[in-house]
């Protein structure tokens, strides 16, 4: 496939001249000394931070919005086509975020062949398919306003199983391996729902979509514990989520939001309970301060995204199998260009990855079979407060990545060439 890259070829490398690169790798290597003094290697470390990566929403190239207002801005992407440009120039300058991940019927189109080959030109990849049956489409027969997998209405559930098998059908052809499958049934009002026989209709329906997976594809089970519904959610804890997982069977697991919990929940801990079961099947990353306020990861508790990778590092060295959860950004950027929050989020991501990977394994190990507490927590405290940026960039760069992502996507104009270029195909409309 011919690369069609938004960004022209050598931009990334001119930025990159243009900028310290020697006291980058000087940074490089003074964090490879202090590594080195605490018997680590940097460079088994480094492959493993050049080898990560994590899907983009194609909702996340858009502006998000409130129940109050969304607020349009110049340039924004417009179409499916458009948004996987965004992302591919979100890829272009940080190399870590080869996939993305589409939202039907949002991202519905005529010809998927086509789609697809679109994704390989820009260097785009996709990763898990995600259905909608939380919000009525124009052209559908039933309403999903009392429920859709678990609605007491069998036409509303067969119409929300044959979306998600539909689901199904586009991701075979664009190359996904799994389907994510979040919905907002539930309840406003006690007594409004039989909470049993609400999650057998779930789980039926959802047993229903298991039957039509392709052999080698995942089921992803996203609980969230309230909203739309706020008095139950049918799904609404990794729990209930655990038990539908192991009824639907081995292609069934888990899917972590950091956004759907109760305040205070421990979701280190979650990780590491699901992965015990083997369940863990993907991670989405946001960061929120009062409830599934999806704002950028680790923008509010960097702290507790490290404490994520340091139970998703530690369940990978312990995995039976293999261990490839799918790792989603799930934001809505409501005040920032989403490309630089896409950006900053896709840095703060890796960055807690790479923390997590210098976690003196052996010694917490041996502090907690010792009943050391202060030694337990100081290895991680230790491995939190090391500034790992240089060795983020070191392997960015290597992989044709921007030394500096905002600075680069900033000095490249983008988004005002495609204000511009909205402008001419629609004159006279202001914002497009
Ligand atoms: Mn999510």
């Amino acid at each position: 496939m011919q690369e069609d890259l938004p960004l022209p070829e050598g931009f990334v490398r001119d930025f990159n001249a243009s900028r310290d690169i020697e006291g980058l790798q000087d940074d490089y290597q003074s964090l490879g000394r202090q590594l080195r003094r605490r018997g680590i290697d940097i460079e088994p470390i480094r492959r493993k931070v050049a080898a990560f990566s994590v899907a983009l929403p194609t909702w996340g190239a858009g502006r998000g919005g409130t129940r109050f207002a969304k607020f349009p801005f110049d340039g924004a992407p417009t179409s499916i086509y458009e948004k996987l440009a965004d992302c591919a120039v979100v890829q272009q300058l940080c190399r870590i975020t080869p996939r993305v991940s589409p939202h039907f019927p949002w991202d519905c189109v005529a010809d998927y062949v086509a789609l697809r080959e679109l994704g390989a030109s820009l260097g785009l990849g996709f990763d898990a398919v995600n259905s909608n049956t939380f919000q009525d489409q124009p052209e559908q027969k039933h309403s999903y306003s009392a429920g859709s997998l678990s609605s007491a209405q069998a036409a509303v559930r067969d119409q929300a199983v044959d979306h998600n098998i539909e689901c199904i059908r586009i991701g075979k052809i664009l190359g996904s391996k799994a389907i994510t499958v979040w919905v907002g049934d539930g309840s406003n009002f006690p007594g409004q729902q039989d909470f049993t026989r609400a999650f057998d209709r779930y789980l039926e329906s959802a047993a229903r979509i298991y039957a039509a997976l392709p052999g080698d594809w995942k089921m992803l089970l996203e609980h969230k514990l309230f909203e739309p519904a706020f008095y139950s959610s049918v799904l609404q804890d990794w729990g209930s989520s655990i038990l539908a997982a192991q009824q639907l069977g081995e292609q069934a697991y888990c899917l972590v939001d950091l956004g759907h919990h109760a305040p205070t929940t421990n979701i280190e801990q979650i990780v590491a309970r699901l992965h015990r079961f083997g369940k863990l099947g993907g991670f989405h990353f946001n960061d929120s301060k009062y409830g599934d306020d999806d704002l950028d990861s680790g923008a509010i508790n960097p702290h507790q995204l490290f404490l994520v990778f340091n139970e998703l590092i530690e369940a990978e060295s312990n995995a039976k199998g293999s261990f490839a959860p799918a790792y989603l950004i799930d934001q809505s950027h409501n005040v920032t260009d989403p490309i630089e929050s896409m950006l900053a989020s896709a840095e703060a991501i890796v960055c807690a990855f790479a923390k997590a990977l210098i976690v003196d394994r052996e010694a917490l190990l041996y502090a907690q079979e010792s009943n050391d507490v202060m030694m337990a927590f100081q290895s991680l405290r230790q491995a939190y407060r090391t500034d790992v940026t240089p060795l983020i960039a070191q392997a960015r760069v290597d992989a044709g990545g921007a030394i500096d992502v905002l600075g680069a996507f900033r000095a490249s104009g983008w988004r005002k060439t495609q204000a511009r270029r909205r402008q001419r195909l629609a004159p006279g409309t202001g914002i497009v």
